[in-house]
């Protein structure tokens, strides 16, 4: 056969390269596509992490119902009682992989979206910020909606770069799915491409169809691989979870029961009392604050039911160790780690062959609901066993 001219091969590979290069920047610009849908931004500014959570799932579900891109922000952890002494934003994909997450719906990171995507589609001076007509009145001078007004408001824009130049306000909106057509005809993504909020567009605590969105939160493998690493050198399986939630705070919050203030549904307490309201059991201050009688009640009938050989205690305060050591005369070991990282914590209960939580917490209902996914068994103190959730679907 002859041999190809010099020019036809030179053709071929100039050919390729070129393909290659396409190629190459077809990635890149699909990596920074821009959504002509548009995009929900918000801060997680209520609550620490069991609040986060529960807004997050909520977000999530808003963000699929008005088909805008959800911009996944990062966590605000309050450091004020160790260094750095303020806030810190953490990244969502350190404690969870982003990727799961667009099994339900399009993501991208806060942070992602600041580096890649606002540089063109939404700079400086085109920044609106949307808020309820409530909110305009409280601000300072009564026009705009109050963004960065005091902590974590202030941090969490100033750490994204983020001045806002114009607001919108509107009333009458609510987050649910009733809502979503009046959102769509009041926000077209054409005209309003970003919807900067300054909290979550989503109820606390979390909607019961949105319970199940979940499954789509899934820990980091460097997280997986700190608890495993605990969990075996650790403990011994059968292993018991328990969640005390008795600190200072807490106190405070559950004197509100004492006082009649509260009905059963209060913060977190669907989860064990039931989301209907009609039906719901009663909340006792057992429930929300267990004392020592009642946590070793409940740690005992949990470890003799699946004969467990060793108990871990997450906790925000004192973790009543030598109390339960000394209940089982040292035949079941008892752990404590009080890492420093909370997520450790919640990571290692929720892999616990049985798991007590406190009921009225939005740190435990973020156990119960991974737990719930899995098919791992959960009761609460002053609670042995929930009450059974009529299964809703979600969007
Ligand atoms: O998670 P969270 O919203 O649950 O807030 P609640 C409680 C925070 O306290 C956690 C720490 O995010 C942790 O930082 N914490 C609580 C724990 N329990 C533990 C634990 O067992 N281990 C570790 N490592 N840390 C709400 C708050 O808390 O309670 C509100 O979000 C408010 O801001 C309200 O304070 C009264 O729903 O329990």
């Amino acid at each position: 056969m002859a041999a190809k001219p010099k020019k036809f091969k030179f053709l071929c590979l100039s050919w390729i390269q070129i393909t290659v290069l396409s190629l190459n920047t077809f990635i890149k610009a699909t990596d920074l596509t821009w959504d002509e849908n548009g995009y929900i931004l918000y801060c997680p500014c209520m609550g620490r992490f069991g609040n986060q959570a529960d807004h997050f799932l909520g977000s999530l579900a808003f963000a699929k119902m008005l088909n805008r891109t959800l911009a996944v922000p990062p966590w605000i952890v309050y450091r004020h009682h160790a260094p750095p002494y303020t806030n810190v934003h953490v990244p969502y994909s350190e404690y969870f992989q982003l990727q799961p997450l667009k099994q339900y719906h399009r993501v991208v990171s806060l942070e992602y979206f600041m580096d890649h995507l606002a540089p063109t589609h939404w700079p400086p001076g085109q920044r609106v910020a949307y808020c309820f007509e409530s909110a305009i009145q409280r601000s300072p001078d009564k026009k705009s909606c109050p963004m960065k007004e005091g902590n974590p408001f202030g941090p969490f824009w100033d750490h994204l770069g983020v001045e806002f130049d114009r607001s919108v306000p509107f009333g009458g909106l609510y987050f649910s799915s009733y809502y979503i057509p009046h959102w769509i005809k009041r926000f077209s993504p054409e005209e309003h491409p970003v919807l900067a909020l300054p909290g979550a567009p989503a109820q606390f605590p979390v909607m019961q169809e949105h319970v199940g969105l979940q499954r789509y939160v899934v820990w980091a493998e460097t997280l997986v691989q700190d608890g495993e690493k605990h969990i075996n050198t650790l403990l011994s399986r059968p292993y018991v979870g328990i969640h005390l939630r008795i600190g200072s705070d807490w106190k405070n919050a559950c004197k509100l029961l004492e006082s009649g203030e509260a009905g059963p549904h209060f913060m977190a307490s669907p989860q064990c009392v039931g989301y209907d309201r009609q039906t719901a059991v009663p909340l006792t201050l057992t429930m929300c604050l267990p004392d020592l009688k009642e946590i070793l009640r409940a740690v005992e009938l949990w470890v003799k039911k699946v004969k467990a050989r060793s108990v871990y205690i997450a906790t925000d305060s004192e973790s009543h160790s030598s109390d339960i050591e000394k209940l089982f005369k040292g035949k079941v070991k008892v752990v404590s780690v009080q890492p420093d990282v909370a997520q450790l914590d919640l990571y290692i209960l929720g892999q616990a062959d049985h798991f007590i939580g406190n009921c009225v917490s939005s740190f435990s209902a973020f156990v119960k609901r991974e737990r719930d996914i899995h098919g791992r068994p959960s009761s609460f103190f002053g609670m042995d066993y929930p009450v059974k959730q009529e299964k809703k679907d979600e969007l």
